[in-house]
C-alpha cells in the first residue's frame, strides 16, 4: 500500500511540474509550416512532447523539467520558422 502511495505521488509530481504551453501563431497554412514550426520549438531543447496543429493554427508543447522557457525564446523560435506568435498561454 505504501509503495502504491509513493508511485502515485510521484506520478502526480511528474504531472503537476510540467508546464503545457499553447501557442497561438499566425500565417500557417499547410504541413510544411508545421513541420518547420516543430523543428524549430524541437531545436530549443527546452521542449517536449511538440505538437503542431494547422487546424487550431497552434503549436501544443511541454517545457523540460529541468529548464525554462520564456516567451521571447518561443517567439523567437517560432519567427526563424517563418511565423510569428499572436499569443502564449501557460498551464499548469
Ligand atoms: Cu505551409
Amino acid at each position: 500500500m505504501k509503495v502504491l502511495l509513493l508511485m502515485l505521488s510521484v506520478l502526480m509530481s511528474f504531472s503537476v511540474w510540467a508546464t503545457r504551453i499553447e501557442v497561438d501563431i499566425n500565417g500557417m497554412t499547410c504541413g510544411m509550416c508545421v513541420e518547420a514550426i516543430t523543428k524549430e520549438l524541437n531545436k530549443t531543447d527546452k521542449t517536449e512532447n511538440v505538437k503542431v496543429s494547422l487546424e487550431d493554427k497552434k503549436a501544443y508543447f511541454e517545457v523540460k523539467k529541468d529548464k525554462t522557457l520564456s516567451d521571447s525564446e518561443i517567439k523567437e523560435a517560432v519567427k526563424k520558422a517563418g511565423y510569428q506568435v499572436f499569443k502564449i498561454a501557460r498551464k499548469k
